[in-house]
């Protein structure tokens, strides 16, 4: 790697994680700079036009911002590319990535959800969105076959939290998703997945859960 990188980050982000699985994954050398969201550094908002994290620093004068857009200019600065080799492919993994959005959002709104009545509808939701997604798999373990790629790093922080969550409070979000609940397994046993949160990343979401005051404060079990 001819170019130093550092990203700029905060400790519970998932869209940072996509690109530290990334790094970790193709052993990329990289730099980890967290900041405190509530009170962003000014020179932070110089070079994030959008104020979010995550932000790639290269060779300390380049920022790239926006996490997909982070993942393909790592694909493209290592070989080979982390994505599959047939452009129609390719493109059908980039329309997934762009899905994983709408997962997110739904997941934010369940970890928030003030009462029973839009957690449960929340869940609905987000197994609707799951069963859309299971069609899109192949045979496993990831999502074009054999081995991960890009496609796989965005969704890995997502299951990452909602197992945490199902550890913890007995969600259905997987029922009628089989296979992708076996995808989910598969990444988060990744070792790039594993080391991609801090160590104490568990309390680190425990402790955001309960800040909301909603459903889940109530119900659930320790950490
Ligand atoms: N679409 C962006 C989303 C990034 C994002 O929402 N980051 C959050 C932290 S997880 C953030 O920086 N929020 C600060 C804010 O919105 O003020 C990406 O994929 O990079």
């Amino acid at each position: 790697m001819d170019h130093s990188l550092k990203l700029v980050s905060f400790k519970l982000c998932p869209f940072v994680q996509r690109a530290v699985i990334t790094l970790l994954h193709r052993k990329i050398p990289f730099e980890i700079e967290y900041i405190d969201l509530a009170q962003k550094p000014a020179w932070f908002l110089e070079i994030s036009p959008l104020g979010k994290v995550p932000v790639l620093i290269v060779d300390d004068d380049k920022a790239i911002f926006e996490s997909s857009v982070i993942n393909e200019l790592l694909s493209e600065l290592s070989e080979p590319m982390l994505h599959p080799a047939d452009p129609i492919e390719r493109a059908i993994n980039r329309a997934w990535i762009a899905y994983a959005a709408q997962l997110q959002g739904m997941l934010y709104r369940l970890e928030s959800a003030p009462n029973e009545a839009a957690f449960l509808e929340y869940q609905q939701r987000l197994r609707k969105l799951l069963l859309r997604l299971e069609k899109a798999l192949a045979d496993g373990p990831f999502f074009n076959g054999e081995d991960p790629s890009l496609v796989d790093f965005t969704y890995a922080p997502i299951f990452m939290r909602l197992k945490y969550l199902h550890n913890h409070y007995p969600i259905t979000i997987f029922d009628g998703s089989p296979q992708t609940a076996e995808w989910a397994t598969s990444l988060i046993n990744l070792p790039e997945v594993a080391q991609s949160v801090v160590s104490d990343y568990k309390d680190r979401y425990h402790h955001w859960l309960l800040e909301h005051n909603g459903f889940l404060q109530q119900m659930l079990s320790p950490s």
